[in-house]
């Protein structure tokens, strides 16, 4: 049994079914935690599992990703959250006229394995669509196509996005370690 520690039931749900297909029991575990603001989604990732390892007794593993966008020099990058909340992802369009769309998911894993924190990280590049399309998904999936693709992640379904995205490259290789290490 895994603890996963998130207040996204989207993330929770397309994590799962990587889990069980690998035989891995997963527990969604809920809790209040301050994020700290830094410039690296790593770093973020690293703070907040220390935190939660002095209020969650056993192994557990959180998630941040970052939605980096190359002709906003990286933006929203660290505040994807504050600024899905806040411009969305209108907002977002709005911002961007003819200098290029080009942009990458990142989501770090950070695992707490009772001794200290490893992570796993994973990247989708893509492009940023013209409009919203899809209700699938949560969060910027409706103005991000991958690379290669002709549909937004809000197109797909969650086999379809999980065969390539950021989140279940990094939590394919920390599906790895863990089947290393109960060996
Ligand atoms: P946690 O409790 O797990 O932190 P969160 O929703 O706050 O959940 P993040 O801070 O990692 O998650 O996410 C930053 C923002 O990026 C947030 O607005 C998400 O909706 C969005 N996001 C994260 N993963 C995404 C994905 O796979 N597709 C689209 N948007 C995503
Ligand atoms: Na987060």
């Amino acid at each position: 049994m895994i603890k996963f520690v998130t207040s996204n039931r989207n993330k929770f749900q397309e994590v799962k079914e990587m889990m069980e297909a690998n035989k891995i029991d997963i527990d969604w575990i809920e809790l209040q935690y301050e994020e700290i603001q830094a410039d690296s989604t790593g770093e973020i990732s690293r703070d907040s599992c220390t935190k939660i390892a002095r209020k969650v007794d056993g192994k557990f593993f959180l998630e941040d990703t970052g939605l980096f966008i190359d002709p906003l020099n990286g933006f929203p990058g660290p505040y994807s959250s504050y600024v899905q909340k806040t411009i969305g992802n209108k907002g977002i369009l709005r911002l961007l006229h003819n200098n290029g769309r080009d942009a990458t998911f990142l989501t770090v894993v950070s695992y707490w394995d009772g001794a200290g924190i490893i992570q796993f990280s994973g990247e989708l590049r893509g492009k940023i669509s013209y409009t919203e399309r899809g209700s699938n998904g949560f969060g910027y999936d409706p103005i991000f196509i991958p690379e290669g693709y002709e549909k937004s992640l809000a197109e797909m379904t969650i086999p379809e996005k999980n065969a390539i995205s950021h989140r279940s490259i990094a939590v394919q290789k920390f599906i790895d370690h863990l089947k290393k290490e109960n060996r």
